[in-house]
């Protein structure tokens, strides 16, 4: 079978749901795939970080093999030998000291949202059902009907509602909407380090700070979403440590698997997490021995390759260069470590056609938001490969 007849099975039997490139994929080794016509590709999507150890990588892959040979599934009707040492490493890296673990971003959010809620009724004493969490605009947390019922992204509500209620919006990067937006039933502030799907955006210097700080006075929970920018995507473990706070909550997921498996968590402080009593919450698949032995050996390589000092300084290097191509099309290079976003100017006519273009010279990236391209390799891509990825990057933004 060829590309097109892979197409039209996909076609035929597929929800609509996704607008792919029309490039389909076969095998993954590092920062490379090919696709079923024997096509090489550098992955600058990295499955939306989820990819950041590499494709395949090999000390994941035994992980998972030894692991799946032995035992995959219990439930949490009874312990594995391995989700108390994935506890205790994900509790060192983030320096929090309590874990649910789940499998998809959008559980992990929402386990973390009904924690929110929970902590606002039986320790901040909010009225029952009167708890209100401030998220800002172009927030992306997933597809499930609570989530989208914050979204400010139309496509991603339409024909969905009702929707839950208990949000406001605020600007995104706007500290002071922060403070006005408070009130004596405001749970906590949940937000992305740096905006994704929002286009990669980051916020200004100081505001994650003077977020924690606001979030602090008022007795409000400061909650990230890292599930993007964590695990050494933004050129530090997590996003939040460039800034040198605590947060009282932060959700994870995509690397924490290097791509091998849907694994999430919430990770809290105690005051947060004690919310929690025996049956109140859980999960099928959540914590399964698999999914931790996965994470144990994703997490283990993030620390053994040194990656998130790779992306902080490859993306220096990545970024610095980008914003030395003179194009017409460049409106703003943006980003962090290798989580970096090209904006085009509108006349430019949208970034699609330059992925399409970007893809028939053996790169595959995505664009986001209609005008931007978002640039985000796995975290071991090198220098070279990088040079070599800026001569076609240079070519298509300055000849299309
Ligand atoms: C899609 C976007 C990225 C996320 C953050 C939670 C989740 C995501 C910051 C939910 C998931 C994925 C979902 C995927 C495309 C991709 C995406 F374009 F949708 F927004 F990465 F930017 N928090 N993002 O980025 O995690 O439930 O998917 O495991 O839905 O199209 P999930």
């Amino acid at each position: 079978m060829q590309t097109n007849d892979f197409i039209e099975l996909e076609n035929t039997y597929g929800a609509n749901n996704y607008h792919p490139l029309d490039v389909v994929l076969t095998r993954g080794e590092g920062v490379w795939v090919w696709d079923v016509e024997g096509n090489k590709y550098l992955d600058c999507l990295s499955a939306y970080s989820a990819v950041n150890q590499g494709h395949c990588h090999p000390s994941i892959l035994t992980a998972l093999k030894e692991q799946a040979a032995r035992l995959t599934l219990t439930s949490r009707a009874f312990r594995n030998d391995k989700l108390g040492l994935f506890y205790k490493k994900v509790s060192e890296l983030t320096g929090l000291p309590k874990v649910l673990p789940m499998n998809s971003g959008a559980e992990a959010v929402e386990t973390a949202l009904k924690a929110i809620r929970k902590w606002a009724y039986t320790v901040k004493g909010v009225p029952e059902n009167q708890a209100e969490i401030i998220v800002c605009e172009n927030n992306f947390a997933g597809r499930t009907i609570t989530i989208i019922s914050f979204s400010t992204e139309a496509q991603y509500r339409y024909g969905f509602g009702p929707f839950t209620p208990g949000f406001k919006i605020i600007p995104y990067g706007d500290a002071e909407a922060l403070r006005k937006a408070i009130t004596a039933n405001t749970a906590a502030f949940f937000v992305e380090p740096i905006q994704g799907e929002g286009g990669i955006i980051v916020p200004p210097e100081g505001f994650l700070r003077q977020a924690r700080e606001i979030c602090s006075e008022n007795n409000v929970l400061f909650v990230l979403d890292e599930i993007q920018t964590g695990l050494g995507r933004t050129g530090k473990m997590f996003a939040f440590q460039h800034e040198g706070i605590q947060p009282d909550g932060i959700t994870i997921g995509k690397a924490l698997s290097g791509g091998f498996y849907p694994v999430s968590a919430f990770v809290a402080t105690e005051e947060v997490m004690g919310v929690f009593q025996p049956g109140d919450h859980g999960s099928t698949f959540g914590g399964n021995p698999l999914a931790a032995a996965v994470a144990l050996a994703a997490l283990d390589v993030l620390v053994k390759e040194n990656l998130p000092a790779r992306a902080a300084e490859l993306g220096e290097y990545f970024m610095a260069r980008l914003k030395e191509i003179n194009s017409p099309h460049i409106k703003q290079v943006r980003g962090r470590g290798l989580l970096i976003g090209v904006e085009l100017k509108p006349e430019a006519g949208g970034a699609r056609r330059f992925c399409e273009a970007l893809k028939d010279r053996g790169i595959l990236a995505k664009e986001t938001h209609e005008h931007v391209i978002r640039f985000a390799p796995p975290l071991v891509i090198t220098r070279d490969e990088i040079d070599w990825a800026l001569k076609h990057i240079r070519t298509v933004l300055t000849t299309l």
